[in-house]
């Protein structure tokens, strides 16, 4: 089976200190955060900024010196930054990390309750914008959908040119709002991308160990990280991310798929420039 691609989502923009002190904001804590899961097997870090007051921000220079710090711990690691930013940032804002050329960013695939009176919002429109953008600097994407719809909407939107192949996906399951992360939920998602794509899974709460073994006895590649679980086990905070990519790395062990480098990642994801 193909190596496995693991994906450290390190901090988020909604998750805080109160919830789980281990939760990154300053740039040190960040380089720290990334450096820990990058020893432990994560070949991807999804990166949102954030002020060291724990405000989310998509500020490029920000972002630059984050980036800059972790690159001087983790100089291979593939650095995916987020352009969905925080819940009611602007288009024009979220866009912002791509002034710096990323290696790596997300698109968004659909717009989402996200609980209580919040909705991310995606429009066709602001998909379209996201990835003629990225198209142009060359800047490869991973297709975050949270729901099925999304998948759908990806699939029309290369369908008509708009997004390119390769196709990498990333099955957000869980949020308050989208598709559960069952069993029966991720393969639903999975068995609807077309031929050839890949895909990761990142299982929100509750489910990202559970989605993770699903998706490492599949052949999918798998997303942990404090942006979307702030527990090892149940009732125990997570002291660090790099907690849950050795929690990742093990159960990976145990299906006896091994784990991809950086670049082993870059080639998987035929994302060579
Ligand atoms: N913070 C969420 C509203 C992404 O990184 O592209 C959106 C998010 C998705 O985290
Ligand atoms: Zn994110």
């Amino acid at each position: 089976m193909t190596k496995l691609i693991i994906t450290c989502a390190i901090t988020g923009a909604e998750v805080t200190k109160v919830m789980n002190p281990a939760v990154p904001y300053t740039i040190e804590e960040l380089q720290e955060a990334a450096f820990g899961a990058c020893e432990a097997g994560a070949s991807i870090i999804h990166l949102h900024a954030r002020e060291d007051d724990g405000s989310p921000t998509q500020n490029s220079n920000r972002y630059k010196k984050i980036i800059k710090a972790i690159q001087e711990k983790c100089p291979d690691v593939i650095i995916q930054v987020s352009t969905g930013g925080a819940l009611g940032m602007s288009r024009q804002e979220r866009l912002s990390p791509l002034e710096l050329d990323p290696e790596m960013a997300t698109l968004d695939c659909g717009t989402l309750n996200f609980g209580g009176d919040e909705i991310f919002i995606n429009t066709e429109n602001d998909i379209i914008h996201f990835a003629t953008a990225m198209n142009q600097k060359n800047v490869k994407y991973e297709l975050e959908c949270f729901d099925k719809g999304h998948v759908d909407m990806a699939l029309r939107l290369y369908r008509k040119g708009f997004i390119k192949a390769p196709l990498h996906f990333s099955f957000v399951l869980g949020v308050t709002g989208g598709m559960t992360g069952e069993a029966r939920d991720f393969m639903f998602m999975k068995d609807s991308i077309s031929e050839g794509a890949t895909y990761s899974v990142a299982g929100i709460g509750k489910y990202e160990f559970s989605l993770a073994e699903l998706s490492i006895k599949h052949g999918g590649h798998v997303r942990v990280g404090l942006e979307d679980n702030i527990y090892i086990e149940k009732g125990k905070l997570a002291s660090s991310n790099r907690e849950l990519v050795e929690k990742a790395v093990e159960i990976a062990k145990s299906y006896g798929r091994e784990i991809a480098s950086p670049n082993e990642a870059r080639d998987i994801l035929k994302m060579r420039k």
